[in-house]
């Protein structure tokens, strides 16, 4: 499969690795947004939002409790941090392997942009 993510997963292209289990990858965004921005994917491809199953619930939330996980250990837990996932194109989606987006280590706005 011609994904981008599944070749990271695989070692096939390189990527700053933060943290991963069987079932979840965590790397740094190339093009970080904020001063710490990770990107928390799970190891099987699903391609959108629009595609998790039911069965894929408890793999989503390991998502997120990575993600809390690793706000913790980069010190913005407790002041705040943003997490992301866009989906599709008005939603400003670019990859099509599902992905968390982590940032922290400066103020947000709401609405985004
Ligand atoms: O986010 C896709 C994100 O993926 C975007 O923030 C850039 C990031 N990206 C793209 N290629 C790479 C590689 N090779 N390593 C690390 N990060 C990467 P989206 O929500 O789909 O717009």
């Amino acid at each position: 499969m011609d994904c981008l993510f599944c070749k990271i997963i695989n070692r096939e292209i390189p990527a700053d690795i933060v943290y991963e289990d069987d079932d979840v990858l965590a790397f740094n965004d190339i093009n970080p947004q904020a001063p710490t921005h990770q990107l928390v994917i799970p190891k099987r491809h699903i391609s959108t939002l629009n595609d998790i199953a039911e069965q894929d619930l408890a793999l989503v939330g390991r998502l997120q409790y990575t993600a809390a996980t690793l706000a913790r250990q980069a010190g913005f837990a407790d002041e705040g941090y943003r997490v992301v996932m866009n989906c599709n194109e008005r939603g400003g989606q670019t990859v099509y392997h599902i992905h968390m987006h982590l940032m922290g280590g400066r103020n947000f706005t709401w609405p985004a942009g």
